[in-house]
Formats: structure tokens, sequence, C-alpha cells
């Protein structure tokens, strides 16, 4: 093993009163008390049975008790599930069931019924839990940097999502890597206007821990509130997706943002250079970044030196990681290969994703794009399978193996549509048995797909365009 003092504990001892979290209703907590409420609620989750090894799941919008729980895990190194809120029931029993989860916990009171339907052995609410006496356990004063922290899943091509499995080393290189390019301030504050179940939000909590940096946390995002704290809580660092540079850009107008704003880190999928520019014109610091789930958040971003030289690039792979471009093309684009201490060290329980995208440590990312003559990153918007909405991700074959199941339709193909609000929505093609209308499939889709994946039009059409080896060929639906 390869161990480091736990992270939390260490940061109170050196920086107790120090503001680790403060959300928007004003509550902070500093890391003294980010550590014993963390403590506590570690000896309660001993206290329902939860112990080293365990799978818990979380499913929780941003809040403190979320934040207080994921730590908790760390005491007692249990590995926490990941579980994005907008998720129907039916997508979220597909991952506790594929992660084995014994331990489900809630932010919001569910009722019997409603516990029912999940699958998972125990079911507790955050205050539920808070109500459990304290078990006198051992709690850890280390980290292996190689034992596994958080379970996050991603979509998949073949239609179902894959468990990406993050160590405490994943995490703790993926803050360094980070810090060695933007750097450290002391007045760094962090804000966080995403979602903590995906790893652009987790990441900065583990950053803020390991930083000794107060996170400015939000609830959810309005663009309003971010304009706000932007302009008057000295943020200095926001994180956020294509979709909210654009609201946000709206909101400012010919206004500028205060110099104590350093870097707006934008990650998550593609950005219009239309986008770009009109940030740089209006002195926006926009860093873009290249990463995803499996690299435990960006891996590739621009330096502050390079953000308004090179607008349109990623940059270049952060000082831990390697990047190379691999089967390239005429025009020297070939597929991102990442390699580095932060990227997973695999899907959990499915070799065959590992075995065709780990190799000798490099990931085969999927992703497309080229490296300029100074070697920057440009990703290019051809990775025809993947439709990325508002920074969530949604593969075709998804919403094509649930609509296929309905009886009166005999063929689906799926693909992605440029849309000027989310960038891009799934639009569906449909081969009938029967009669059927878009709202009855639409209806039958919402009970099993994620409110983002639903189609934005249904066309019913004859036959769906094949190649000779009668596969779909996506590309061609839209034409
Ligand atoms: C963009 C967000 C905030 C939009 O949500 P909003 O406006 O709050 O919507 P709601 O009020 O909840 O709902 C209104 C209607 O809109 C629908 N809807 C919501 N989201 C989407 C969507 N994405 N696509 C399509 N429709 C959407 C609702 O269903 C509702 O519909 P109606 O009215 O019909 O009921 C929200 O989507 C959001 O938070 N997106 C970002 C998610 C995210 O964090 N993605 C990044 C994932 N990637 C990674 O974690 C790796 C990269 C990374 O780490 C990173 C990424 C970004 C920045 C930095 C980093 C880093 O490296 O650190
Ligand atoms: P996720 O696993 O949800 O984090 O999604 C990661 C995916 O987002 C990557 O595999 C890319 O397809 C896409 N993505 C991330 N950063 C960029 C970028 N700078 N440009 C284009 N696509 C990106
Ligand atoms: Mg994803
Ligand atoms: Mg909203
Ligand atoms: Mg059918």
């Amino acid at each position: 093993t390869e161990s480091i003092p736990h992270w939390l504990t260490k940061q109170a001892d050196i920086n107790p009163d120090g503001i680790s979290v403060e959300m928007q209703n004003g509550k902070k907590l500093t890391f003294s008390e980010l550590k014993d409420n963390s403590q506590r609620f570690a000896r309660k989750l001993a206290e329902i049975g939860v112990s080293k090894g365990m799978h818990v799941g979380i499913l929780s919008t941003n809040n403190l008790m979320m934040i207080t729980a994921i730590h908790a895990l760390s005491y007692l190194d249990a590995v926490g599930v990941l579980l994005n809120t907008r998720l129907t029931t039916e997508e979220i029993n597909y991952q506790l069931e594929n992660a084995e989860v014994t331990h489900l916990l809630t932010a919001s009171q569910l009722n019997e019924e409603e516990k029912a339907a999940f699958n998972a052995e125990k079911i507790f609410s955050f205050s539920e839990i808070e109500a459990y006496e304290e078990k006198e356990v051992m709690l850890s004063t280390e980290l292996d940097l190689n034992a596994t922290f958080t379970i996050i899943y991603t979509s998949g091509t073949t239609g179902f999502p894959k468990g990406v499995v993050h160590t405490y080393g994943n995490h703790w290189w993926s803050a360094i890597g980070s810090a060695l390019n933007l750097g450290l301030d002391k007045q760094d504050k962090w804000l966080i206007p995403l979602p903590v179940f995906h790893v652009s939000g987790l990441s900065t909590l583990i950053k803020s821990v390991i930083y000794g940096m107060p996170v400015y946390l939000l609830e959810k995002f309005d663009e309003q509130t971010v304009h706000e704290a932007i302009m008057t809580k000295k943020i200095s660092i926001v994180s956020v997706v294509t979709v909210m540079v654009q609201r946000l850009m709206d909101l400012l107008g010919e206004n500028r943002y205060p110099k104590t704003l350093r870097c707006m880190l934008l990650g998550g999928g593609p950005a219009p250079k239309s986008l770009l520019e009109k940030a740089k014109n209006k002195q926006i610091p926009v860093f873009q970044s290249y990463g995803m789930t499996e690299t435990a958040s960006q891996i590739v971003t621009l330096s502050p030196k390079d953000a308004l030289e090179k607008v349109g690039s990623a940059g270049k792979a952060l000082f831990p990681a390697q990047l190379k471009i691999v089967n390239q093309d005429e025009t020297n684009v070939g597929e991102i290969q990442v390699k580095g201490p932060m990227v997973t060290k695999g899907y959990y329980k499915n070799e065959a994703a590992n075995e065709a995208s780990i190799q000798d440590g490099w990931l085969a990312t999927g992703d497309l794009g080229y490296l300029d003559d100074e070697g920057f990153l440009y990703v290019v918007d051809r990775r025809k399978d993947l439709i990325i909405s508002g920074g969530e991700n949604i593969y075709p074959s998804e919403i094509e193996s649930v609509l296929t199941a309905m009886e009166q339709v005999k063929e689906v193909g799926v693909t992605g549509k440029k849309d000027a609000q989310w960038g891009a929505v799934p639009v569906a093609f449909i081969v009938k048995n029967s009669e059927v209308t878009s709202e009855e499939i639409l209806a039958f889709a919402e009970k099993r797909l994620a409110k983002y994946k639903l189609p934005k039009e249904i066309h019913f059409v004859d036959a769906l365009p094949r190649n000779a080896a009668n596969k779909l060929v996506r590309n061609k639906l839209i034409n």
C-alpha cells in the first residue's frame, strides 16, 4: 500500500478554522467542523452496518449532509456510489445492482413504498442516520492511494452505463495536476454550480480539502445566483459547462466581472468557437479543458498564459499526465489517448470494456482530436455516437434499446441534433410495427429514461439507413 494521512484530518489539523464549504443560505463549515461532522456520521453509518469495502449509494442534490456523508465513507474505507438525481428509478436501479450497493443514502425522506422501489437492501435518509447512536469503531487515519473511494456511472456505447472506479490516488493526482496548472492562491474561493454526483462537482470538494480552500457550493445552478456570487463574493474560480457560459454572458451584457475572478473552468463537452471569442471580448477568463469521468475531472487544460492565445484549444496535458493521438487520418485527426495517475484503473466488473479501452495505462477515450504544431490539443466534435446535452451524456443506444422494447415499434435509430440551448439533443427515427403516436412513445420512454434523454423530435419513417453489413448508419438519419 501507498498511504497518505487522511486528507480531511490533516487539513483540520493545520487549518482548523479555515472555511471548507459555504452554502448559498449562509451556512458554512470550517475544516474542523467538517471533520467532526464526518467522523460522527461515519460512526452512525457503522451503527447501521457500513464497514470497510462496502458500496454505499448516495442519491442527493448538493447540500452539506451529502458532503459530510461522502467524507464519512472515507473514514470507514467504504466506497461511495454517486447517483445522478435526474435519472429514473429504473436507471438508478441498474446502477445500484451493477455496483452491488448494500446501503442507499438519500437526501429526501422516502416512504416505505418509495423505498421498496429501489434495489438496495437498506435505505436511509440522511436525517434518519443522524438519529442513530455512534458506534465505537476505529476510523481511518490514513488513505491508501490504491483503494477505491468512489464509483460514478457514465453512459456506454452498448446502451448500459459503466461504473468508473476512482481510487484515492486518482482524486489526489487530479487535485495536484490542477494546482500545478492553475496555481494556488491564498485568496482562492471556488464556486461550484455543478452537481456533486458528477466528478466535476465532486473533484472540487476534494481539492478543497487538499488545498485548504473554501468552496462556495450551490444547491443547483441558477445564472442569477452565479452572476451575483462572482460580482460580490470574491469568487476566484468557477467551474461551468457550455450552456452555463451562454446564460451567464447574456446576464453580464456590457458589464465586466471583477478582477477577483481569475478562472472560469469550462469542461464537460464541446464549446463553440464563437462563444469562446465572445467570452474573450468580454474579458472573461475562460479556460477550456478536456476531461471525463474516467480521468477524475480535467486532464488537459489551457494554462493561464495560453488562455487568450489559444482560444478553441483544450490546452496541454496536466503535469502528471500524458496525451497522444493515435490512428491519425490525413488531416492529423485521430483518437485521443491519455495516461496518468488520475486515470481510472477500470470500469467496475466490466472486463470487456476494460480490455477494449485501457492498455499499459493508456485510456482510449473514443474522442477525436489533433495537436497543433505547438502541441496544443483541439478536440474535434466528430464523435458521432455520443450526444452531450447541457453537460449530460446520452448514447443513442440507450434510447434505442428502450424504444425498441415497445411492441408497436419495429426499429429505432437515434442521433444528436444541434441545439442552440443545450448544444445537442436526441432525435428519434422510428419504423412502426403497428399504429402508435409520438405521445404514446414518449409516455413509455419517460418512465424509463431521464428527462434530458427523451427524444426532442420523433420522426416516423419507412426504413432506417443501413450499410452493406445491415448496420444502422446514424449519421445518415438527418441529412
Ligand atoms: C445545465 C444545467 C444546470 C441545466 O439545468 P437547469 O437549468 O437547472 O434545469 P432544471 O431547472 O433542473 O430543469 C429545467 C428543464 O431543463 C431540463 N434539463 C435540465 N438539464 C438538462 C440537460 N443537461 N439537457 C437537457 N435538458 C435538461 C429539465 O429536464 C427540465 O425539463 P422540463 O422543463 O421539461 O421539466 C444542468 O443540466 C447541469 O447541471 N449540467 C451540468 C452537468 C455536469 O456537471 N456535467 C459535467 C460532467 N462531466 C464531468 O464531470 C467531467 C468533466 C469535469 O470534471 C468538468 C466539467 C465542467 C467543468 C469543470 C470540470 C473539471 O474538470 O473540473
Ligand atoms: P463525461 O464522462 O460525462 O465527463 O463526458 C466526457 C466527454 O465529454 C468526453 O469523452 C468528450 O466526449 C466530451 N468532452 C469533454 N471535454 C471536451 C472538450 N473540451 N471538447 C469536446 N468534447 C469534450
Ligand atoms: Mg457521463
Ligand atoms: Mg433553471
Ligand atoms: Mg419492439
